[in-house]
Formats: structure tokens, sequence, C-alpha cells
């Protein structure tokens, strides 16, 4: 079982924050205490310090730790995140303005994506005009779709259920509107969905129900 992209990023975040916090309050609590203990009134004369080898250490190694923690925790994940499963199911997802289109193996054409719960899937990005970025919140990924070029990134839906995904790079008068939808369906639900050639229109209606919510 690979390990969780969700729980990668969501643990380095977390770190992160926690590491900034913890340093924040540190740094603060030192700034107060020494306006009040070493201010011009207590020490008109201010003792001359020239250096102190041992603090230098301590305030050299201890933040090369941290920065290494979050170094290593970020580079696991992302490692991850680019070492798409051999098993992926790969659909082709198109960005154009102002609306995603996503292309199956044996070439039905979707506004919204359906996936299968459990599978991992890979999405290969492609634009037809300009720049946009391929953003699904709820799984923690993200990536760019460059015109002449094929991105790609990998999730693994664990439960049903439909997620937002959304243009993240702003590309034009209607990129606040280019959303779309997708719907993690049970395993028989998808193929039945996969394998039937109907027309488009059902899953249009799939999408706008869920958009007007
Ligand atoms: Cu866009």
């Amino acid at each position: 079982m690979r390990p969780n992209i969700i729980e990668q990023v969501d643990t380095t975040f977390i770190i992160t924050i926690g590491i900034s916090f913890f340093l924040l309050i540190v740094i603060t609590i030192t700034m107060i205490v020494f306006v009040f203990r070493y201010n011009k009134k207590r020490n008109p004369v201010p003792s001359n310090i020239s250096g102190n080898t041992l603090l230098e250490i301590i305030w050299t190694v201890i933040p090369l730790i941290l920065v290494m923690i979050i170094f290593f925790s970020g580079y696991t994940g992302f490692k991850n995140m680019r070492d798409a499963p051999e098993n992926s199911m790969v659909v082709k997802v198109t960005g154009q303005m102002w609306k995603w289109t996503f292309e199956y193996a044996n070439k039905k054409i979707s506004d919204t994506l359906f996936v299968p719960v459990g599978q991992p899937i890979k999405l290969e990005i492609y634009s037809v005009d300009v720049n946009h970025s391929l953003y699904l919140p709820a799984f923690r990924v993200k990536e760019d779709a460059i015109p002449g070029r094929v991105n790609y990134l990998w999730f693994q839906p664990m439960y049903e259920g439909t997620f937002d995904i959304a243009c993240a790079e702003y590309c034009g008068l209607s990129h606040s509107l280019m959303y779309s939808k997708l719907v993690v369906l049970p395993e028989n639900e998808f193929y039945e969905w996969y394998n039937k050639s109907q027309p488009i229109d059902s899953t249009i209606n799939i999408r706008n129900t869920d958009t007007q919510k």
C-alpha cells in the first residue's frame, strides 16, 4: 500500500505550522524579557559582548535540524506524488477557457470526472489555449496545464463522494467559473457508466445539479 498523499501533505503542513508557531512564541517571549531586563535604565553602561561560540553553534544547529525535518517531510511526499502507481487508470484532462474535459481510455468524453473507488487515477494534463492549473483540494494535488506540454498528477480516492475540481491559475475572464466535479463511484456503477455509450447530457446534468448546491 502506497503512503497516503493527503496524510503526507497534511503532516508537512502541521509540522511547518507547528515549528513556526513554536518559534513565534519563543522569540516573542525572549524579546519582551530582554526589553525589560536589558533596557537603558537598568544598564546605563552596557557590557561589551564580542561573541559566544556555544550560542552560535546552538542557533546554527537547531534551525538546521528544523529545516531538515521540513525538507525531509516535504521531499518524501513530493516523491510519492511524482510516482504514479503502475496500475493507475489513465484519464486525459484538457483545460481550455473555461472548462475541463476528461477523456478515458475507451475515448469516452465527459465534463465530470467519474472514477471507481479505491483505484489509483493518473491524470494526464493538457491545455489547448493558456496556462491553467488542475486542482483537487480534497486530495491535496494540483498541477499546471501548459499548452504544448503534458503534465500529470495521481491520486487514489478511498471513499465514494463528490469533490470539487478547480482551476487554480488565473486564465482569463471566466476563470472563477472554471469548476468541475470529481465523482467517486462504486466499481460496478463506474463500469456501468464507462461501458455505456451514452450522450454526454447525463453527465452535464449531474455536474450542474452539484454546482448549484
Ligand atoms: Cu483556467
